[in-house]
Parts: structure tokens; sequence; C-alpha cells
């Protein structure tokens, strides 16, 4: 039983409804373990973070509502296995509106929502933060692993804007240079400034919208140090909450989700920095977006 996010009452009318999908996922972990602890925690992390954002000048809970779902079924067998099992709870919402954020778990998770919005939403980008490309064509026996959740985002024909990657084959590096109207890769080595990126996403995507998928380990390790597979030259926060804010207004967000944080028993950090990642995208967003409720 998980009480609702940022500790708000759920589902308060006026406000922009988000639904807060806890999976607890963890199958194909490659090297650390506890993914399947982080969407917990970052719960309980959210009742200790302050939803007004005093750089923004918005406070998340005049502007958005949050319902908390249960994650009733049982945590499966394999990542296949969860693919399916996400796409049936799927179907009893509508990608034209309902807005999820999800929380996982390992990037398994991303696929099927991607696949929803995708349905509804001619033009969708992918805007991946990252530190792994994810662009295996199967790993571990499974194409539906967590190291090729962005492979088959692709095969849907997406474009995809991948953020702070710095681990990945010289296959997946081939790939990414041989199809650069489908992917732009933003390397930590060689990163632009926040408005600079924000300026290049939006000429990427063109008149689209947007999923953000929001890989824990994207940052570095020095920010959340509680990810199963830490890189270290990752972003900083600070980059991450400028690009955000230099990003919108701009384009449609339908929908987002927060994975691979694995929490370290006896500190808050990563879970706490995770909220706070989460709230900048939302705050940034919802806070210039103009909404028809
Ligand atoms: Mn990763």
């Amino acid at each position: 039983m998980y009480n609702n996010f940022l500790d708000l009452e759920p589902g308060r009318p006026g406000l922009f409804p988000i639904h807060v999908w806890p999976v607890p996922y963890q199958g194909t972990v490659s090297y650390g373990d506890g993914t399947k602890n982080g969407p917990e925690a970052i719960l309980k992390a959210s009742y200790q973070i302050e939803p007004y954002d005093p750089e923004l000048a918005a406070d998340i809970s005049e502007l958005c509502s949050f319902k908390t779902l249960e994650h009733q079924r049982p945590i499966v067998s394999g990542p296949q296995h969860l693919y399916q099992q996400m796409r049936e709870l799927l179907e009893e919402f509508d990608a034209a509106g309902d807005f999820f954020l999800t929380l996982g778990g390992e990037h398994s998770i991303s696929l099927p929502l991607v696949e929803f919005y995708a349905r509804k939403h001619p033009g969708l980008a992918v805007i991946q933060i990252d530190a792994h490309a994810d662009l295996r064509q199967d790993f571990e026996g499974s194409p539906y692993s967590h190291a090729c959740i962005m492979a088959r985002i692709r095969d849907l024909g997406l474009k995809t804007v991948q953020i702070g990657i710095r681990s990945f084959t010289s296959i997946e590096a081939d790939y990414i240079r041989n199809n650069p109207d489908h992917i732009l890769p933003l390397y930590p080595w060689d990163l632009p400034t926040p408005q600079q990126a924000a300026l290049m996403v939006r000429e990427f995507t063109g008149k689209g919208p947007v999923y953000v998928s929001f890989d824990a380990d994207g940052l570095d390790p020095s920010f959340i140090p509680g990810t199963g597979t830490p890189e270290p030259g990752g972003l900083s926060y600070t980059w991450i909450k400028d690009f955000w804010k230099s990003l919108w207004p701009g384009p449609k967000l339908v929908g987002m989700d927060f994975c691979e944080l694995s929490p370290i028993p006896g500190s808050v950090v990563s879970e706490s920095t995770a909220v706070k990642c989460i709230l900048k995208v939302l705050t940034s967003y919802f806070s210039t977006a103009r909404l028809k409720l």
C-alpha cells in the first residue's frame, strides 16, 4: 500500500490529473540490485519535498493532482511478461488524455508506455536521459531487456534524443552515427549549454509531442549514487534542471517515467534527488503549458 505522491490528497478537482504508477520491476538488472525498491523510496522521499519551486515561482500542488495507482498484479518473471502485463493495464486508459508518471523499476517499463502514447500522438519523440544508449538488439536472451529498450522504441519509428549517454558498444555507436535523422545524441563530453540543447531538441523533434524517459544513471553518480549500473562523468543536476526550464514553453509533454533508482540503505540522497528531478520536469512543463482541463 502506497501513500500518494507528495502526500497530497489524490485527485483534487480543477488541477491537471496525473496517474502515478509504481512498477517495482526488477528482472534483468545487469549488476547492482534493488531497482524493485525504487518506486517506494521515491514515493516516501516525495513526502519530504516542498511542492513549491522558488526558482520557477510555481507550486506543483496548484497545477497538478496526483493519484498513485496500486500495482496490484504479481511481480512478473521476465521483461516480456512485464511488457504484456503493462499493456493490458494501459488498455483501460486513453493515451489522448491520461498522463502517467511511471516509477521504475528497471528501464524495460518504458516500452509499453511509449507504444501507448505513440498510437494517439503522431510525431511523438522520446527524450531519454541515460548513461546507456540501450540500443542492443537483444540482451541476456531477451529483446525486451532494459538494455534494448531504445532499440524497440526505434522499431516504432520514433525520433529519440539521448542525453548523457556515455556507455555503449561500438555497434551502438555506429547505429547512432548512421541514423542522424532519428537519433540526436548529446554526449556529456561535448555538452552544449542547456539553452542551446533545448533549441537543438526543439529543432530535431519539430512540432511533435514528447515523452520523457528519465533513467537515474543519466545524472552523475555523485548526484544519484543509488543506481544499478553507475557511470561516472554524467549530467549535473543543475544542467538538467536548466534544460527543462529552457525547453518549456515548448513541445506538448504526454507522459514520463523515472527508472533504475536502486535505493541505498541508510541514505536518502538518491531518492530525494530523483523526486527533485521529476518535479523539475513537471513544474517546468505545467507552469508554462496552456492546458484545457
Ligand atoms: Mn541506464
